[in-house]
C-alpha cells in the first residue's frame, strides 16, 4: 500500500478548548461553571461529530421551488439537514434564552456566548438567524413596545423547539446596504393596518417566522431619520406566504447553507415598533448585537482552523519528521495562535460588558465603553478571520485546497465576517460615531489603564510596555488628526480602530496571563501575550493625516 495522509481530526471542541476553559474559570463563579459545563460538554462534542460527519456526505443547500406542478406560486424551500438538525438543537440549548434569562445575572451573556462560540461552525450558519433574533428580541425589549414583546419574546426567547421562532432583519435594498437612506420601500396604512410595498435585496434566513424591517411611511420625508421600524410575520399558519414573493435565493461565494433571498412586498402586513420615524435609531439595539455575534463567530472561525492545523501538523510528515516538529510550521502556527488568543480576550470582555449593562449593573463609562469596542471587536475579528483561514488553507498545502477537505469552505465562508452586519469601513465610522457621542477615548484609554494596572509578572513587562507606547501614539494622533480636515481623519478611520482593538486586546490578554502564572501556573497565556506584543499593533502614520494627493480621486 502506497502513502496515504491521515485527514486532520477534531476532539471534543470543549474539553480540548485551553483558551476558552481558562478564561471560563476566571470570569464565572466556580458553581455556575460547574452548572453549565454539561452542556458545554455536550456541545463541543456535537461540533466535534459534526465536522467528521460533515466529511461524509455530500454538500448540500437550501433549495426554492416557486412554483408547484398545478402552476400555483408556492416559494417553498428545502433547508439543509445541518439547519433541520439546527433549530431544536439551538431551542434546547438555549443559544438565545441563555443571553436573556436571569439565572445567571451580568454573567448570562458570557455564558450564551460560550455556548455560540462552540456551536457556530457545526451550525452551518443557523447562527445567523439566532443572531437576528437575539438582536430582534433585545430591539424590541428597548421600544418598549409591549404588544409586541408579548407577542414575539416568549418565541424568541423559548427553550421548546416547538415555540422556538428566528426572526430576520431586512434592512438592504438595490440602492444601499451601508447607507439606508434611499431606502425604496413604502408604508402605506391602508384600513387602520400598515402593509409594505416594496424590494429588499439580501434577505438572510428567509424562512425566519419574524421579521424586523426598515420603510419608509407613505409621504415622509426623505432621508434616514423618516424610515420607520416594522415587525413582520411574513407567512400564514399554513406556511404561505403573506403577498410576500421570493424572487431567487443569492448565488454567494460562503455561507452557502444559509437561504439568503432577494424579495418582493407587494402588501405584506406588518406593524410599527415605535414611532413612525427614526426606525435607524430603533434598529440599532440589533445592529450591535449581530456585531457581538459575528465577533463571536470570526472567534469560532479562527478557533476551529487552528484545532484543524494543529492536528494535521502531528499528522503530516515532511523532510522526515511531523510539520509539528518544524521551526517555520511551529512558528506560523504560534502566529495565529497569539492573534486569536488576543482575539479572544477582546470579545469576551465585550460580551462581559454587554451583561453587566443589560443587567442595569454598569456605570455611565462600562455603558461607553461597550459602544466603542463592539465595533472594534467586529472590524479586527473579521479581517482576521479571513487572514487565519487562508493561512490555514496554506498550513494543508494542496488538500486543504481541495473541495472536499472541507478547507476552503472555512476560507469562503470567514469573507462573510467583514462584509454583513456593516463592512470594515462602516464599523470603522461606526468608532468614530460611538467617539462623538460615548464620552470620547477616555472611557476606552482609562479602562485599558485600569486593566494594565493589574499585570505585574515581570515576564510580562513587554506586553504592558506596548500596550502604553500604542496608547501614546494613538492619543497623539487623534489630537493631530481632529485639528485637521475631517476626511482626512476619516480616511484614517480603519488604522485608528485596528491599532485600538488590538493594544486593547493585548492588555486583556496580559491580564489574563497574569492570573493564569498566579492561579493556575500556566505560562502559555503569557507567552501568546509577549508573541502578540511582537506583533505590529498600529500602522497608523506617525505625524497624522494621510496624504491629501493620494485621497484625491484624480491621482490614478
Ligand atoms: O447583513 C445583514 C444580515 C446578516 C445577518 C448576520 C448576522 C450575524 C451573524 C453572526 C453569526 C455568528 S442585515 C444588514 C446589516 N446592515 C447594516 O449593518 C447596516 C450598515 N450601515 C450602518 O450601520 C450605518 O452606519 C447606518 C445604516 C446605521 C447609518 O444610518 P444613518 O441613519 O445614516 O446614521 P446616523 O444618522 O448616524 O444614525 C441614526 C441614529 C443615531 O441616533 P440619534 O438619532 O439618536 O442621533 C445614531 O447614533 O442611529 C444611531 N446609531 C447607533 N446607535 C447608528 N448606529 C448605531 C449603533 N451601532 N449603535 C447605537
Amino acid at each position: 500500500m502506497s502513502f496515504l495522509q491521515a485527514a486532520p481530526v477534531l476532539s471534543n471542541q470543549y474539553l480540548d478548548d485551553r483558551v476558552l476553559r481558562s478564561y471560563l474559570r476566571r470570569v464565572l463563579p466556580r458553581t455556575m461553571l460547574g452548572a453549565i459545563e454539561p452542556d458545554l460538554t455536550d456541545l463541543g462534542e456535537y461540533a466535534a461529530n459534526a465536522w467528521a460527519l460533515a466529511r461524509t456526505r455530500e454538500r448540500s443547500e437550501p433549495k426554492l421551488t416557486q412554483w408547484d406542478v398545478w402552476g400555483e406560486r408556492v416559494d417553498r424551500i428545502e433547508l439543509t439537514p445541518a439547519w433541520l438538525a439546527a433549530q431544536p438543537l439551538a431551542a434546547r440549548h438555549g443559544l438565545i434564552a441563555a443571553g436573556h434569562e436571569a439565572t445567571h445575572g451580568t454573567h448570562a451573556r458570557v455564558h450564551q456566548f460560550a455556548l455560540v462560540y462552540l456551536f457556530h461552525c457545526a451550525s452551518e450558519f443557523y447562527t445567523c438567524p439566532l443572531a437576528m433574533t437575539d438582536g430582534a428580541a433585545t430591539a424590541l425589549k428597548a421600544s418598549g413596545n409591549q404588544r409586541l414583546i408579548d407577542r414575539a419574546l416568549p418565541h424568541f426567547l423559548s427553550r421548546d423547539p416547538e415555540q422556538f421562532w428566528i426572526c430576520g432583519q431586512w434592512m438592504t435594498e438595490n440602492a444601499g446596504g451601508s447607507d439606508v437612506a434611499p431606502t425604496e420601500t413604502v408604508a402605506h396604512e391602508e384600513n387602520g393596518r400598515w402593509r409594505l410595498y416594496g424590494r429588499k435585496w439580501f434577505t438572510s434566513a428567509i424562512n425566519a417566522q419574524a421579521a424586523l424591517a426598515l420603510a419608509r411611511p407613505a409621504g415622509a420625508p426623505a432621508g434616514s431619520d423618516a424610515l420607520a421600524l416594522f415587525y413582520l410575520e411574513p407567512r400564514k399558519p399554513d406556511g404561505r406566504w403573506r403577498n410576500i414573493t421570493i424572487d431567487r435565493l443569492k448565488d454567494k461565494l460562503g455561507t452557502r447553507e444559509l437561504p439568503t433571498a432577494e424579495i418582493h412586498l407587494d402588501g405584506a402586513p406588518a406593524e410599527l415598533v415605535g414611532e413612525p420615524k427614526f426606525g435607524v435609531r430603533q434598529i440599532a439595539p440589533m445592529l450591535n448585537i449581530t456585531r457581538t455575534w459575528n465577533a463571536v463567530g470570526a472567534l469560532a472561525t479562527m478557533r476551529r482552523c487552528i484545532a484543524l492545523v494543529r492536528d494535521f501538523g502531528n499528522r503530516r510528515i515532511v523532510f522526515g519528521k511531523p510539520l509539528a516538529e518544524q521551526a517555520l510550521f511551529q512558528d506560523t502556527l504560534a502566529g495565529m495562535q497569539a492573534e486569536y488568543e488576543a482575539a479572544f480576550h477582546l470579545v469576551f470582555f465585550v460580551t462581559e460588558l454587554l451583561g453587566r449593562v443589560q443587567c442595569g449593573q454598569a456605570d455611565e463609562s462600562q455603558q461607553s465603553l461597550l459602544r466603542l469596542l463592539t465595533p472594534l471587536a467586529k472590524l479586527w475579528t473579521g479581517k482576521l478571520a479571513v487572514a487565519i483561514a487562508s493561512e490555514t488553507c496554506e498550513c494543508i498545502g494542496g488538500v486543504g485546497y481541495l473541495e472536499d477537505s472541507g478547507i476552503p469552505q472555512l476560507l469562503r465562508d470567514a469573507q462573510v465576517w467583514p462584509i454583513w452586519e456593516g463592512a470594515s469601513n462602516v464599523q470603522a465610522l461606526d468608532f468614530q460615531r460611538a467617539l462623538r457621542s460615548a464620552g470620547g477615548l477616555q472611557s476606552l484609554l482609562s479602562a485599558q489603564r485600569t486593566i494594565l494596572s493589574q499585570v505585574q509578572a515581570s515576564e510580562l513587562e513587554p506586553c504592558a510596555r506596548a500596550v502604553r507606547m500604542a496608547a501614546t501614539a494613538i492619543a497623539e494622533w487623534l489630537q493631530k488628526a481632529s485639528a485637521g480636515e475631517r476626511h482626512r481623519m476619516e480616511a484614517g478611520g480603519r488604522e485608528l480602530a485596528f491599532g485600538l482593538a488590538r493594544t486593547f486586546a493585548l492588555a486583556l490578554l496580559a491580564r489574563h496571563a497574569e492570573w493564569a502564572l498566579r492561579a493556575e501556573n500556566d505560562p502559555r497565556p503569557g507567552a501568546a501575550a509577549r508573541r502578540f506584543a511582537e506583533h505590529r499593533l498600529l500602522r497608523l502614520k506617525p505625524d497624522g493625516l494621510r496624504d491629501a494627493t493620494m485621497l484625491a480621486s484624480d491621482s490614478y
